[in-house]
C-alpha cells in the first residue's frame, strides 16, 4: 500500500502529471486508485462546492473547515480502505495544500491548523508527495490557455499566490520532493517517475 500526492500552486500541472502517473502505474500492472481534493466522497463534494464556487463571503475559518471536512471524509471512507485492500492511491493535492492556501494564503495559525489536520486525517501521512513548482505567472498562462473557470482562490490577487508558491518551496519533511514543473511535460513525468517508481517499489517490497 502506498499513498502519493501531486502538490503545487494553480496551473503547475498536478492533474495532467496525476492523469499520467496513473496510466503508466496501471501498465506496470499495479492497482491504482486516483482521488482529487477537496473531493471525492458526495460529502466531499458537496463541501468543494461551497469552499470553491461560493458568491457568499465566508469567514476563514468556514473555508478551512470545509476543506478538512472533504479531507476528513475521503480519508475515511476511500483513502484508508483502498490502501488496507493494497491498492495504491494517487491523490492530487492533501493537506500540504490547507498549509499553503489557509496557513499561508489566508494567514491562519500553523498550529492550530495543525492539530486541524491530525484530527481530520487521523495521522495518515503520504508515501511521497511530490510538489511542483512553477512560477504564479506561468501557473496563471497555463489555465487561461487552458479557459479555465476561476474559481474563489483563482480570483484572489499576486501577492496571496506568491506566498502560496513560497509555502510550497519551503515544504519539507518526509517524502516531500519538488521539480521545477517549468520544464516540459517529458521532463516534469521523467522527474516524478524516478520518485513513484522508487517508492512504490520500496513499499511493495514491505521496506517503507
Ligand atoms: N484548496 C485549498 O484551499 N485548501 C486545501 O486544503 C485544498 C484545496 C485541498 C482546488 O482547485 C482549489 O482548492 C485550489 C486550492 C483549494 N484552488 N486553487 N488555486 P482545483 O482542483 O479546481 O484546481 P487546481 O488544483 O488549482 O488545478 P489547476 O489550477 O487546474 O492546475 P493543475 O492541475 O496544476 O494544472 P493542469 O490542469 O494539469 O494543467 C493546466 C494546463 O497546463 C493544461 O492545459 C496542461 O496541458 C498544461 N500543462 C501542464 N503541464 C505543463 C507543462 N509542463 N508545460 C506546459 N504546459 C503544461
Amino acid at each position: 500500500m502506498t499513498f502519493l500526492v501531486v502538490e503545487g500552486p494553480e496551473g503547475a500541472g498536478k492533474t495532467t502529471l496525476v492523469r499520467w502517473l496513473q496510466t503508466e502505474l496501471e501498465a506496470a500492472g499495479v492497482s491504482v486508485l486516483t482521488v482529487r481534493e477537496p473531493g471525492g466522497t458526495p460529502v466531499a463534494e458537496a463541501a468543494r462546492k461551497l469552499a470553491l464556487k461560493s458568491r457568499h463571503d465566508m469567514a476563514l475559518g468556514a473555508e478551512l473547515f470545509l476543506v478538512l471536512a472533504a479531507r476528513a471524509d475521503l480519508v475515511e471512507r476511500v483513502i484508508r480502505p483502498a490502501l488496507q485492500a493494497g491498492q495504491v492511491v494517487l491523490c492530487d493535492r492533501f493537506w500540504l495544500s490547507t498549509l499553503a492556501y489557509q496557513v499561508a494564503g489566508r494567514g491562519l495559525p500553523r498550529a492550530e491548523v495543525d492539530a486541524a489536520l491530525r484530527l481530520a486525517t487521523g495521522g495518515l501521512e503520504p508515501d511521497l508527495t511530490i510538489v511542483l513548482d512553477v512560477p504564479v505567472t506561468v501557473g496563471r498562462d497555463r489555465q487561461r490557455t487552458a479557459r479555465k473557470v476561476r474559481d474563489r482562490f483563482e480570483r484572489e490577487d499576486d501577492a496571496f499566490h506568491e506566498r502560496v508558491r513560497a509555502a510550497y518551496r519551503a515544504a519539507d519533511g518526509r517524502g516531500v520532493v519538488h521539480i521545477d514543473a517549468s520544464q516540459s511535460k517529458q521532463a516534469v513525468r521523467q522527474a516524478a517517475w524516478h520518485w513513484v517508481a522508487q517508492t512504490a517499489e520500496l513499499s511493495l517490497r514491505g521496506v517503507s
